[in-house]
């Protein structure tokens, strides 16, 4: 069961460009009512690209392909909204719970809904120190099982980046660097860590994307877009604030679920609300570009 508002219904069924959004960045990442103005202004920059938002929750038990207006109010309000993961969804609809979808979750149900282009800001990875807590998001199995196309600033930087990308090329998920060689460290443009694919136009993603489908596997694809340069953190900046991050992480005994908030939360503290105002741009660059590449696989798939 899937709730498709009319409007993305319609957009689907005459074959135009929809992106997906995720709801955990409006109810678990930012504060409100900053995830109320982002949710809005990623909406408008996906219809400013040319194509259809859907905005991708569940609302009272139904997994919904575009939020109406009540749930979003519920979810910007944060209180009593579950996170949820692929292995969360059952039981949320089972129990008509309130719960926004993580990037593993929104893949699952855009696929189910026919959406191929996903917009977020960095997707989860493998946390540092996983080798003693075996903190691995979700996100990852889900790109290697889900074709869907996730454009992100690369991996949040809070995570050990360089297990990230190993672990992403064991699963099978290529990593495309969109006008980039190097993975960006989603505050700050770089990261050192070179990527083996890069792209400079939405067309270019697209007949990537449409020969993926054919030799990929069912794996989804990555498309990674550096911050833009003029909100970017310098990597010591990032780097230091993320070290004071994790070590109040540690003190106060976080775990599960709950990190990936703690952090963000934390690094708004350590940077003195600078890695918010990043975090908000990168968020709309990427919606934006997102829409274009929707854009590029619909002019691609009518060309063939
Ligand atoms: N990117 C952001 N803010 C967020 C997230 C990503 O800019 O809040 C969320 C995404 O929904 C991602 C989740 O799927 O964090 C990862 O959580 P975890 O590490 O618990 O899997
Ligand atoms: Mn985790």
């Amino acid at each position: 069961m899937l709730t498709i508002r009319p409007d993305i219904h319609a957009a689907l069924q005459e074959h135009k460009p929809v992106v997906a959004l995720e709801s955990t960045l409006i109810s678990h990442g930012l504060p409100y009512p900053l995830n109320l103005e982002t949710a809005q202004a990623l909406e408008q920059a996906v219809r400013d690209g040319g194509a259809q938002p859907a905005t991708i929750g569940v609302g009272h038990g139904v997994p919904m392909i575009g939020l109406d207006e009540p749930a979003l109010m519920r979810f910007v309000g944060r209180e009593g909204i579950r996170k949820l993961s692929r292995r969360d969804l059952g039981a949320a609809v089972a129990q008509a719970a309130d719960g926004a979808t993580t990037v593993a979750a929104t893949m699952a149900l855009a696929h189910l809904a026919g959406i191929a282009v996903f917009a977020t800001g960095g997707i989860g990875g493998v946390h540092r120190g996983a080798r003693e807590s075996w903190d691995v998001s979700a996100d990852l199995g889900e790109l290697s099982r889900t074709p869907v196309l996730v454009v992100c600033a690369g991996a949040k930087a809070i995570l050990d980046l360089p297990a990230t990308l190993e672990l992403l090329e064991t699963l099978g998920v290529p990593v495309v660097g969109y006008g980039c060689d190097e993975l960006p460290a989603f505050y700050s443009t770089t990261s050192g860590l070179p990527l083996t694919i890069r792209a400079n136009t939405p067309a270019e993603v697209a007949r990537i994307w449409h020969a993926h489908l054919q030799y990929g596997g069912g794996s989804g694809l990555l498309v990674c877009v550096p911050p833009p340069p003029e909100v970017a953190l310098p990597r010591a900046t990032a780097e230091a604030a993320i070290e004071r991050a994790l070590s109040t992480a540690k003190t106060n005994h976080i775990r599960g679920a709950a990190v990936t908030p703690f952090l963000l939360a934390a690094m708004e503290c350590e940077t003195t609300g600078e890695s918010l105002r990043t975090n908000i741009a990168l968020l709309r660059n990427n919606a934006s570009i997102a829409a274009q590449i929707a854009v590029a696989l619909v002019e691609e798939a009518t060309d063939a």
